[in-house]
């Protein structure tokens, strides 16, 4: 193992885990099938409000000054010696989904921000700023566009349709900043940071298949989300004739193993498609139901293969509908990105840092979208990923790291942010 550097810092492990566990316990629900404890914080939701109180609390405690932005986007930020210098910035989200467990987007968060404690304890300054972001509606699943509040910091999406976007039961996100008290008076544009590094759990197997602790994450694929409606015909399901039914939950399915056939085909390349939300109406047993709804989201790390993805998809939509007289499909696209590579000199700070803490470490494309993608349109970007157990599994109870792991991928954040920084 190499002897660390001066600038080879590492975080107090114990009180890193101490915070996730607390923050986990916000919004935290016992789900009696598994008795496993998830985690529900959907964004702008009361538990999110919640957890974005708490973590405030924690920025203040540790010295930070904090900003709240239009569109709920946190930034606590700690001061470097030249006030003219770009702030090198982290983060990432602590909104979840509705199924989660204790570290997805908490790990860059409170691992930032243990950063900033860590420093300010040792007496360490730098030269430029240090900001700890937390990003809204990262999930995308409460407002339907994954990413939503780094998108519309790093000018992507507009704030205004951000503003607009609604939740199942119709609320707006702009009404829910609101009504949390999220709805912050700062600029949301962010000024262009030195660097963004992000510290986030890998949510999937390969660092542990690999038996390695810490992910150079060399970008994230592509990611298109559609939302399909299905409208047919209402029937009897006993008195109804099969050639006289217009029935969505049939065309619904047939859609489901469309896509596993174009994925399974290979001539997409390494397309991943998921259809996660299907509902029928009016779903009942004896009714050949009327309308499904359903949303299709596809991954790929080639934008040849995923626009030819979508395109094949949409064909298949089209020749459903005509093949089937009473049957009209209609897809609205809820989200879109592009692959986006990350930065080959943050990457190299990364992996430097790793080798100075003696971890080792390995390069790999995120499968998962992440708010880094978004800040990469500003400046120089990347990730540090760390391993999780049992596959890797995420946006479930059974997620999780171990303490050491954390504390592995924190402690790299914390040295690449202070040579991104500059020690003074
Ligand atoms: O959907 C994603 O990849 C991320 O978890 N928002
Ligand atoms: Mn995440
Ligand atoms: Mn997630």
């Amino acid at each position: 193992m190499t002897s660390p550097t001066p600038d080879t810092i590492t975080v107090n492990g114990d009180r890193l885990w101490r915070s996730l566990m607390d923050l986990a316990e916000i919004g935290a629900y016992d789900d009696d099938r598994t008795g496993l404890r998830g985690v529900n914080r959907l964004a702008l939701t009361d538990a999110d409000a919640a957890g974005r109180r708490r973590v405030i609390g924690w920025m203040e405690e540790a010295g930070l000054t904090v900003r709240i932005d239009r569109m709920g986007n946190i930034y606590g930020r700690r001061e470097g010696t030249d006030p003219t210098a770009a702030p090198v910035l982290t983060g990432s989200h602590i909104d979840s989904v509705a199924t989660a467990g204790a570290f997805d987007g908490c790990l860059g968060v409170l691992g930032g921000i243990e950063v900033v404690r860590t420093l300010k304890e040792r007496g360490i300054s730098t030269r430029h700023p240090i900001e700890v972001g937390v990003f809204t509606e990262e999930e995308g699943v409460r407002f339907g566009t994954d990413m939503l509040g780094s998108a519309v910091a790093a000018g992507r999406l507009t704030l205004a349709y951000a503003h607009g976007l609604t939740d199942r039961d119709g609320l707006t996100l702009g009404g829910e900043l609101v009504r949390t008290g999220f709805a912050g008076p700062a600029r949301v544009r962010l000024d262009r940071p030195h660097a963004y590094v992000e510290c986030h759990i890998e949510q999937g197997p390969v660092l542990a298949e690999n038996d390695v602790p810490v992910g150079v994450v060399t970008g994230v694929q592509s990611i298109s989300w559609q939302e399909i409606t299905i409208n047919g015909r209402a029937a009897h399901a006993g008195t109804t004739p099969t050639h006289l039914r217009a029935d969505a939950a049939l065309a619904a399915a047939q859609i489901v193993v469309h896509v596993r056939s174009m994925v399974d085909s290979g001539a997409y390349g390494d397309l991943r498609a998921t259809v996660g939300h299907l509902t029928v109406h009016p779903d009942l047993t004896n009714i050949v139901p009327a309308r499904a709804e359903m949303t299709v989201d596809l991954r790929n790390p080639d934008d040849a293969h995923m626009a030819r993805a979508e395109q094949d998809l949409a064909a298949f939509l089209s020749d459903l509908e005509s093949g089937r007289p009473g049957l009209t499909l209609t897809s609205r696209r809820m989200a879109r990105t592009a692959h986006v590579p990350f930065d080959e000199e943050v990457q190299k700070v990364i992996a430097q840092a790793a080798d100075d803490h003696g971890l080792s470490h390995m390069s790999l494309l995120s499968g998962a979208g992440h708010d880094a993608q978004e800040i990469a349109a500003l400046c120089p970007t990347a990730m540090i990923f760390v391993r999780g157990e049992y596959d890797g599994i995420s946006h479930n109870p059974r997620e999780y790291s171990t303490p050491e792991a954390c504390t592995y991928g924190v402690n790299v954040l914390a040295t690449t942010l202070l040579r991104l920084a500059g020690q003074v």
